[in-house]
């Protein structure tokens, strides 16, 4: 069990993360609040808990590496990167300028970011490549990389699947951010992609169910996949799109939308209430 000071202090972390994703896009311009807000928690556990991370070895053959396959939630991963000290805080600033250092999906130019990623369905490859070579090395090095649901309808990402399965690699972790919407309206009725959990079990992988907001399930969730040898493991989380904003849970109005000046102020007014009962 950890122990309850640890799992305030990620709380905390998740919730400056959410703040800082407002700061990072501002009032009247767009940019993913929705599928960056869902991973608040899983970002807070992996980089302030769990990750061999350290930002004064960013080359370091034995660090843990985390892929942003669904590289359009990157502000959540910047969000972190920031808090680890990776860059100061005034880049947040900055985002998605041409001046800035913080791009709009992940680049090599970033400290901390280990791919590049945007187009979607491309991750779990990388992240496989790295886990057989880490591997080959004798490497205690993990590899985790997240992929969206809307993402699942990538094929690319089913051949990474079957050769990872193939491969016995266990020091590979995905994740899916389960959060049931995609960019234009539900993944359901999008590209309707039903019962992830049996088709990833089919194709030879350990899945591990976990509620994705919940800070010490996703540590158990993680400690269970662990465990696992022989074949990787998957954690599908359980998470609501845009989560930590009322306006925007739930909702595909906030995969990439704009915020105005009075949603901007809900949102901040939405966070204090959260700090408060923290
Ligand atoms: C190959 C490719 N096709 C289309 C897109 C455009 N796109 C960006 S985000 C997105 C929806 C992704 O949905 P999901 O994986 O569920 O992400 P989340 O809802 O968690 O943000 C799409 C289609 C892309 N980035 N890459």
């Amino acid at each position: 069990m950890v122990n309850d000071d640890v799992i305030k202090e990620l709380k905390a972390k998740a919730l400056q993360f959410r703040y800082d994703l407002l700061e990072m896009i501002g009032i009247g311009t767009a940019g993913h609040l929705g599928g960056s807000a869902s991973l608040a928690e899983l970002m807070a556990v992996l980089y302030f808990y769990r990750m061999n991370f350290d930002k004064t070895k960013l080359a370091d053959p034995a660090r843990d590496r985390l892929i942003l396959s669904k590289g359009h939630a990157a502000l959540i991963q910047y969000a972190a990167l920031c808090e680890k000290g990776c860059f100061p805080r005034e880049a947040l600033k900055q985002v998605k300028t041409l001046d800035g250092l913080l791009q709009g999906h992940p680049d090599l130019t970033i400290p901390g970011i280990e791919a590049v990623t945007g187009s979607l369905g491309q991750g779990l490859s990388v992240a496989l490549g790295m886990a057989l070579a880490l591997r080959l090395d004798k490497s205690p090095a993990k590899v985790y990389v997240v992929m969206g649901d809307g993402e699942q309808s990538e094929g690319q990402l089913w051949e990474a699947a079957m050769a990872a399965a193939n491969f016995k690699v266990d020091n590979l972790t995905a994740f899916i951010d389960w959060n049931k919407i995609q960019a234009t309206g539900a993944t359901s009725d999008i590209f309707n992609n039903p019962d992830l959990d049996k088709k990833w079990r089919a194709f030879g992988w350990e899945v591990i169910p976990c509620p994705g907001h919940d800070i010490p399930k996703i540590i158990e969730a993680l400690e269970q996949a662990d465990k696992v040898k022989g074949k990787p493991a998957l954690i599908i989380l359980d998470t609501v799109k845009g989560k930590g904003f009322s306006f925007a849970e739930n909702t595909a109005a906030y995969h990439n939308g704009i915020l105005d000046e009075k949603i901007f102020a809900q949102a901040t007014k939405e966070l204090d209430l959260a700090k408060g009962a923290l």
